[in-house]
């Protein structure tokens, strides 16, 4: 069994080694323009070329969560794609999404900058029961966010295709209920896959339906986000602020008029990084229940987009 590698964060040899552990038996190696047939892959953002030149792959383990750059590609049919599901992504998207929402309703920056400047300065308290939030996309990392926010005692809501039920969270599903879910908001974060549907989701008209003095925490994709459009309920006094982790173009361009707005805090990319432990671990196991037959978790539905 053959097994290629390509785009893995750092030194390819930390992965090629981590898996040759995992699968002795295999042949494991980076990827080269030129390099033999592979059986399995396990890529990220692999160029055209990686698939023209693998006719025969039985299946690609997408070295992360988000599909969307792989599913822009010619992949042969018959190539079945695997994400990543959680992989130690959950805790740490959790965290950062907990962060930045926390940082906002206690004005933690307004203290920094205070205190600072020497000031010894309370400001008014705020009522969780007024600061509900939602969350755009209930799968393996809306469901861990929310379970955390729900430990913090903020109302939460989510959105999702399918409805539906977790424990203290209030679920909204499809595109006749997202209305009413961004109603009962007012921080929203968005977690979603990139895909027809949702490209844009975070524009004037959704953004102008939450509750006034929103805060909008993007950790999915760049382009969910109209860009123009966030600028201008931030201007208008609309939206409160926003962290942002992700963008149309990364790295942000040097002249982009995130990187100095006072009102939006940006994170390169990095709200949960994948982690070579967990996700060889990961990717080990369902490459054994591929060959055994068996489900795997993470399976991507090509006409579904993730
Ligand atoms: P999942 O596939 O587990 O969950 C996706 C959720 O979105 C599901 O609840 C799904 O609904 C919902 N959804 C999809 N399309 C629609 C739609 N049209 N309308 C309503 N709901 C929809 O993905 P993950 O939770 O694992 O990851 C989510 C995204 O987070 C990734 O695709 C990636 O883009 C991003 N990400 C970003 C990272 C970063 O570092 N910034 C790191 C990791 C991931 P249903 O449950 O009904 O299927
Ligand atoms: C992912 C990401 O999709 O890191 O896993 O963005």
């Amino acid at each position: 069994m053959r097994i290629a590698l390509y785009g893995a964060d750092g030194p390819a040899e930390f992965w090629t080694d981590g898996l040759r552990a995992l699968w002795p038996q295999a042949e494991v190696a980076h990827w080269v323009p030129g390099s033999p047939p592979a059986d399995y892959a396990v890529v990220w953002a692999p160029p055209q070329a990686f698939f023209d030149e693998q006719p025969g792959l039985k299946a690609v383990f997408n070295l992360g969560a988000g599909v969307d750059a792989l599913l822009k590609l010619r992949i042969p049919p018959q190539t079945q794609l695997v994400r990543l599901d959680d992989a130690g992504m959950a805790v740490q998207m959790a965290e950062y999404v907990c962060h930045a929402l926390i940082r906002h309703f206690r004005a933690l920056d307004a203290y920094a900058a205070d205190t600072h400047a020497g000031r010894w300065t309370q400001r008014p308290t705020r009522a969780r029961a007024d600061f509900p939030v939602g969350i755009l996309g209930a799968g393996v990392l809306g469901q861990r966010v929310a379970q955390a926010l729900r430990g913090f005692d903020f109302p939460v809501n989510v959105w999702s295709r399918q409805p539906k039920q977790l424990d203290g969270v209030r679920g909204f599903a499809g595109a006749a209920q997202l209305d009413d879910f961004l109603a009962a908001s007012k921080g929203l974060v968005c977690l979603l896959p990139l895909t027809v549907d949702t490209e844009n989701i975070l524009n004037r008209r959704s953004l102008s339906r939450l509750q006034p003095g929103g805060y909008v925490v993007n950790v999915a994709r760049g382009a969910h986000l109209v860009e123009a459009d966030l600028l201008a309920l931030l201007d208008s006094g609309h939206l409160a602020g926003a962290t942002l982790d992700v963008f149309r173009n990364e790295p942000l361009p040097a002249a982009h008029p995130f990187w100095a707005h006072p009102k939006i805090s940006i994170t390169p990319h990095t709200s949960a990084r994948t982690l070579r432990e967990e996700s060889l671990v990961q990717i080990a196991g369902k490459l054994q229940a591929l060959l055994q037959g068996l489900p795997v978790a993470g399976m991507v539905e090509r006409e579904r987009g993730y």
